[in-house]
C-alpha cells in the first residue's frame, strides 16, 4: 500500500456548510497525511498494531456515540459497525489513499475513521457542529470528505461508484464501495454490476454479510448466494469468512491490485457479524444469536497479538474524549 497519503489543509476546502465545493482531482495526488493523523493511524507501527490502533479506534468512538445519543447529544441517527471493524481497515489500508475513492453507505464511520483519521471531525459532523467536516449538515450517513463519500441510500450509491470508477480510470484510481447483505434487493446493484462489466470500470465490489438487515434475518430476503452474485456478470470474486482483518486487508490488496491491473470490476465478499443494534436499541435478535455474534468480535484476538494493546487503547480512549470535548465546545450548525 501508498502509504504516503493524503494532507489537510488549504488545499481542502474548509468544513463549513457554505465553503462546501468539488476538489479536482489534481488537489488530491500527491498529497503526504500529516503527522497527527498518521499518528492516528498508526502508521509508524508494525502491519498487525497499525490495523489493531484502527480497530480499536472505530470501536471506542462507536461505543461512544451509542452514548451520546443516549444523553440526546447527537444530531440526527447513527449506526455503528460494531463487530465489522476488521472489514473497515483490511479493505481501506488495502487502497491508495491518494487516489482511489471510497464510497460507503449508511454503516460508514469505520470506513470513514480507517480512511482519514478524521476523529475530531466526524464526531463533530454527527454532533451537528460547524467544525464537523461536513459543518455539521451530512450527519452520521452523508459524509464527504476529500475521496470518501458515504450515502444512506442502500445501494444507490452503487451506480454512483461505477461512474465515479470510469471517470477517473485514467488516473489508475479504484472505486470502491461497500454494500450490506440487505442491500442485495435493490435492483441499482445489479445495474451497476452488468455496467461495470460491459464498460470494464474500475470498482470493488465490497459486501459485508453480518446476516442481518435491520431486524430482518437475511434468509427472509435473500435468495440464492451472495457469493456467487456476481459471476454470471463476468465479474472476478472474492470471498472471506473470518475476523482477521490482515488476513482481510491481504485479500484485498490482491482484488485491489487485479481491479487496478486489469481495469476491471470485482466482487469482495466479507462474512462478517454486527455485534451492536442496527441504529440504537433495535437489536431483535435472540440471545443465542447474539453469542454466536460476539464470539467472532475481532478485537480480542488481536489484542492476543499486540504486546502493547492497553498503551494503544489508552492513546485511543483520550483521542476519542478530546475529540468529544472540542465538538462540545463548537457552535450548532444552524440556517
Ligand atoms: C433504499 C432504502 N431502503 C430502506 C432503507 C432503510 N434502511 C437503512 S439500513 C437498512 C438495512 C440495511 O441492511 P444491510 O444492507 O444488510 O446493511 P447493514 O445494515 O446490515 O450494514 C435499511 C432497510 C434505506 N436506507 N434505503
Amino acid at each position: 500500500m501508498n502509504e504516503l497519503a493524503i494532507r489537510k489543509d488549504g488545499d481542502i476546502p474548509a468544513s463549513s456548510f457554505g465553503e462546501l465545493k468539488l476538489v479536482p482531482p489534481s488537489a488530491l495526488q500527491n498529497l503526504t497525511l500529516p503527522q497527527a493523523e498518521r499518528t492516528l493511524l498508526g502508521f509508524e507501527l508494525p502491519t498487525v498494531a497499525r490495523l489493531y490502533q484502527q480497530m480499536i479506534l472505530i470501536r471506542l468512538v462507536e461505543e461512544r456515540l451509542l452514548e451520546l445519543f443516549s444523553q440526546g447529544l447527537l444530531f440526527g441517527t447513527t449506526h455503528t459497525s460494531i463487530g465489522q471493524e476488521a472489514n473497515a481497515v483490511g479493505v481501506i489500508n488495502a487502497l491508495d489513499r491518494d487516489r482511489d475513492i471510497v464510497w460507503s453507505n449508511h454503516r460508514c464511520h469505520g470506513h470513514f475513521i480507517a480512511y482519514s483519521g478524521e476523529v475530531e471531525g466526524l464526531i463533530a459532523e454527527i454532533m451537528g457542529r460547524v467544525t464537523g467536516i461536513c459543518g455539521g449538515r451530512g450527519g452520521s450517513q452523508h459524509l464527504c470528505f476529500r475521496n470518501f463519500h458515504s450515502n444512506g441510500i442502500q445501494g444507490g450509491i452503487a451506480p454512483v461508484a461505477v461512474g465515479c470508477a470510469l471517470a477517473r480510470k485514467d488516473e489508475g484510481a479504484v472505486a470502491v464501495v461497500f454494500l450490506g447483505d440487505g442491500t442485495m434487493g435493490e435492483g441499482a446493484v445489479y445495474e451497476s454490476l452488468n455496467l461495470a462489466s460491459v464498460f470494464g470500470a474500475p470498482v470493488l465490489f465490497v459486501v459485508e454479510d453480518n446476516e442481518i438487515a435491520q431486524t430482518t434475518p437475511k434468509n427472509l430476503t435473500v435468495s440464492g448466494s451472495i457469493i456467487a452474485r456476481a459471476e454470471p456478470f463476468g465479474i472476478r470474486t472474492f470471498a472471506y469468512d473470518g475476523n482477521d482483518p490482515v488476513e482481510i486487508c491481504e485479500l484485498a490488496q490482491e482484488a485491489v491490485g487485479y481491479v487496478r491491473a486489469e481495469g476491471r470490476p470485482c466482487w469482495l465478499y466479507l462474512r462478517t457479524e454486527r455485534i451492536g443494534p442496527h441504529s440504537k436499541g433495535d437489536d431483535t435478535r435472540p440471545a443465542l444469536r447474539l453469542e454466536q455474534a460476539r464470539a467472532r468480535d475481532p478485537i480480542p484476538p488481536m489484542r492476543q497479538r499486540v504486546a502493547d494493546f492497553k498503551e494503544i487503547d489508552a492513546f485511543c480512549r483520550s483521542t476519542v474524549d478530546r475529540a468529544v470535548e472540542s465538538a462540545a465546545a463548537a457552535a450548532m450548525a444552524r440556517g
